[in-house]
């Protein structure tokens, strides 16, 4: 991408209205731009970053085998109705009426359609387990939307529904779910821990919160000081596999969220006690037949008989991943994205575009990136070479190239880590072997 072609309206000024870095960097870096109260537009270079989150949370989902489907956003409330949430969910849910005068909803979350989609479809044991999952956007009229995508009114959603025979197969599907969030987060750069949670209006009696700790975080949490340096080498699990040895692993220690928390457990911790803020990326629960019951979801069993399915529910928070991820990487110039979600993985700086030999090599190294599939952010404005440096900092890129006339007499151009501010020169043909091997 051309950036003297790209929709990328960056600001020079912090946006008085953002509070904390991540909405500050996001506005500023031109990702996206408010519509209303906690509704958001994802600009270009935001979007990509949103996707690149997306596939990560879908790759995960697939390797345990979890279905994409897609639910639509607005749901009847007659299915409400049925689990008893329309009432309780308040002035949260956003209720709208269509030109029949029919009650309908912004879906704030799809339990009641997933198990009206199920009943209706599976009959017998033998069709058991299921896991779906939809990534889909959400409306929640939060009392107080802030801090931009983290708090969001409508905002993007992975939440995935499994149901089971019994609870053996549930607390087996709730495992895989739980290692695959300690996978996806880990692939994104992040150390998301897995909290004993309240299950909220959700029900149920088994819950994770999975948080990342930061400072700008909403939640309150406390947890043993052995999570702040636990290795997460996730990558070689059989993930058909028993997992439960490693939900016991990571479950073992203490880790709590504010309303989970035990002041006797604490104590006895002593030093090795760590409270702090963070943010909760993803929540998963096992609830059991609370919406197969109310909904009638069950299916024949081996003896001819009904049995009400076991469910669970798991939610990952996709554009609050989009803020999170910036929140734990970030410094005073900008963003520091990890490689794997970042927007574009090369910024090649042309300091002097109108020094035609400046252009030709920018040229050059500009097209073996791409036809390398290397996505390569290519600053060819007629721009100072501060301005081109302070917002290539400012989104973040991982690798910088920087060519100026000076380096290319001698053959060799700049390569910084955006990460360790490292920057070092090399000849094209090395610059160019790092960064396509
Ligand atoms: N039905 C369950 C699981 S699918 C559920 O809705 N869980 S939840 O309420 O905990 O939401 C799942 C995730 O969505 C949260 O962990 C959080 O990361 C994200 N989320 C929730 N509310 C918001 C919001 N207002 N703005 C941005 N992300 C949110």
């Amino acid at each position: 991408m051309r950036l003297s072609r790209y929709f990328m309206p960056t600001l020079k000024e912090t946006p008085a209205e953002a509070q904390i870095a991540s909405h500050r960097l996001m506005l500023r870096a031109g990702m996206i731009r408010q519509s209303s109260a906690g509704i958001y537009s994802w600009l270009p270079l935001g979007f990509r970053v949103l996707k690149k989150i997306e596939r990560i949370v879908r790759e995960e989902q697939d390797a345990i085998g979890c279905q994409e489907m897609l639910m639509p956003t607005i749901q009847p409330a007659d299915l409400w109705r049925e689990s008893d949430r329309y009432d309780d969910y308040g002035p949260e849910m956003l209720r709208i009426r269509d030109r029949h005068d029919r009650e309908m909803l912004y879906g704030p979350t799809n339990e009641e359609q997933i198990t009206d989609i199920f009943r209706g479809a599976v009959r017998s044991y033998r069709d058991l387990p299921q896991l779906l999952y939809h990534i889909q956007w959400k409306f929640r009229d939060e009392v107080r939307p802030r801090f931009g995508v983290m708090r969001g009114r409508e905002f993007l959603m992975k939440d995935a529904y499994s149901f089971d025979l019994d609870r053996a197969g549930a607390q087996r599907s709730y495992n895989k779910m739980f290692v695959s969030y300690l996978r996806t987060f880990e692939r994104m750069g992040l150390k998301a821990i897995p909290m004993r949670a309240e299950s909220g209006p959700i029900g149920g009696d088994m819950s994770h919160e999975f948080v990342i700790l930061a400072n700008t975080g909403e939640s309150e949490i406390a947890c043993h000081r052995d999570f702040l340096d636990m290795g997460w080498a996730l990558s070689d699990i059989d993930l058909d596999g028993d997992l439960q040895p490693i939900v016991d692993a990571y479950t073992a220690k203490y880790a709590a969220t504010d309303e989970e928390r035990d002041p006797e457990t604490e104590r006895a911790l002593g030093d090795d006690l760590v409270t702090a803020r963070g943010i909760e990326v993803g929540h998963i629960f096992y609830f059991g037949t609370k919406y197969s019951k109310a909904m009638g979801a069950a299916v024949n069993g081996p003896d001819g008989e009904d049995i009400t399915v076991e469910m669970g529910s798991y939610g990952i928070g996709v554009s609050r991943l989009v803020g999170a991820v910036i929140e734990a990487c970030h410094d005073d110039a900008g963003i520091v994205w990890p490689v794997p979600v970042a927007p574009f993985q090369v910024g090649l700086l042309n300091l002097k575009p109108d020094d035609p030999a400046c252009t030709a090599a920018c040229e050059d190294l500009y097209a073996t990136l791409n036809g390398n599939g290397v996505e390569a952010l290519y600053d060819d404005r007629p721009e100072r070479a501060g301005v081109k440096f302070a917002d290539m900092d400012l989104i973040g890129v991982p690798w910088q190239v920087i060519v100026g006339p000076r380096g290319l007499q001698q053959g060799v151009v700049e390569v910084k880590d955006r990460g360790t501010g490292e920057r070092g020169e090399q000849s094209i043909e090395s610059a160019l072997a790092m960064l396509t091997g």
